[in-house]
């Protein structure tokens, strides 16, 4: 990458992408509240249409809550490999542009257009263009934000959401970020946000007021990205070959489990998706960790590392299997299993990758 001064940086968002998925694949959902998730107990929202958010209904909600706000609300269970199939359709069209495309998600990324493939000098104009090719290509909608870096990029995206486009330019980024309230902040949860309002930050005028040391001192390591976020600047690069660090799934119960070889059956679901996903992302990995948590939310995972690499579920299989056998599963059902293979070791890793199960 050129080291120019001033980069050209777009992050694009789809619009509630698997609700907007859904509603596009099924008439009968289209202008309905609609939640992707189940239904059950244990489920929560994976995300809600515009219509349900208007009920308060939002990603990560218990399933139950959702149904409190909003009686009319349509649950549909996630098709992942829909899913999958428009994050593939978008990033082709992004890489039509530029090599510079870093994913964050199924649904979003960052693209450097400084330098791209069109030689267009227009980083808003190749923004537009890509919203249209996305609709055109998957009939869904994305936000569009374009700036000088992620952090703004980012916050411009977010700014106009649905279907929104917004450019800030250099000379305004300071001034933006002033009057941006600090929940708008890229990475500020609600955690941090609270504690940004017990002391008195609201906004990013409220955040330039303290030195580094003291956000450091309050916020920790990310003091110092909120130190130079609240003047506009971020340093850090699109980086389009983000390492695979690990691959893992993991699944929670609808009803708990101790019964081992039910638990053994289910561990054989996850061990295939696990290989499944290492091959489609040439990853591969030594080390197999075992993720248990028990009804008491209590946690223990358990690790083995293997003297080579495992290539194909017919490794994988059977050292999950005997790893099962070490649960303790004399007290507590458990509740959660989770499987993930890691420690790529001599560094002949591709693609950064994480199973996209998300929530469920
Ligand atoms: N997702 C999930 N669990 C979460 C958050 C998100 O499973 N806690 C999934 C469902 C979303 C997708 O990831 O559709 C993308 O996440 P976003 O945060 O971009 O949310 P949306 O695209 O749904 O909505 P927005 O229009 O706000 O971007
Ligand atoms: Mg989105």
């Amino acid at each position: 990458m050129p080291k120019l001064k001033l980069r050209k940086i777009i992050h694009i968002d789809m619009d509630a992408f698997y609700a907007s998925v859904e509603q596009r694949d099924n008439e009968a959902l289209r202008g309905k509240p609609v939640a992707v998730g189940y239904s059950e107990a244990r489920g929560v929202v994976a995300t809600a249409s515009y219509e349900a958010r208007k009920f308060g209904v939002h990603s990560a909600m218990p399933s139950l809550t959702a149904k409190n706000k909003c009686p009319q609300l349509i649950f549909v269970p996630p098709r992942f490999d829909v899913y999958h199939e428009v994050s593939t359709q978008i990033r082709e069209i992004f890489w039509e542009y530029t090599d510079w495309v870093e994913p964050l998600s199924l649904d979003e990324a960052f693209l450097d257009v400084t330098v791209n493939h069109k030689n267009n000098p227009s980083a808003g104009l190749i923004a537009k263009e890509i919203q249209r090719k996305i609709f055109e290509k998957t009939g869904l909608t994305a936000s569009a934000g374009v700036s000088i870096n992620k952090f703004l990029a980012k916050v411009a995206s977010d700014y106009k959401k649905p279907n929104g486009f917004f450019v800030i330019p250099p000379e305004q980024a300071e001034t933006f970020v002033e009057e941006l309230k600090i929940e708008q902040f890229f990475g500020v949860g609600k955690v941090t946000a609270q504690k940004m309002h017990d002391n008195r930050i609201f906004t990013g005028y409220d955040l330039k007021q303290y030195s580094e040391a003291g956000l450091v001192k309050l916020f920790g390591k990310a003091g110092h990205s909120l130190y130079l976020n609240a003047r506009g600047i971020d340093d850090r690069e699109v980086e389009p070959n983000r390492i695979t660090k690990s691959v893992s799934t993991e699944t929670t119960f609808l009803k708990d489990k101790s019964n081992r070889i039910l638990l053994t059956l289910e561990l054989y679901h996850l061990a295939k998706e696990v290989a499944e996903r290492m091959n489609e992302e040439s990853f591969y990995g030594r080390t197999i960790t075992l993720k248990v948590k028990y009804a008491d939310f209590k946690l223990i995972t358990k690790s083995k590392t293997l003297p080579q690499k495992i290539t194909h579920f017919r490794q994988l299989w059977p050292v999950a299997r005997e790893m099962m056998k070490w649960v303790d599963l004399s007290g507590q059902p458990v509740r959660l299993l989770g499987l993930g293979v890691s420690n790529a070791g001599d560094g002949t890793e591709t693609k950064y990758t994480q199973l996209e199960l998300g929530l469920f």
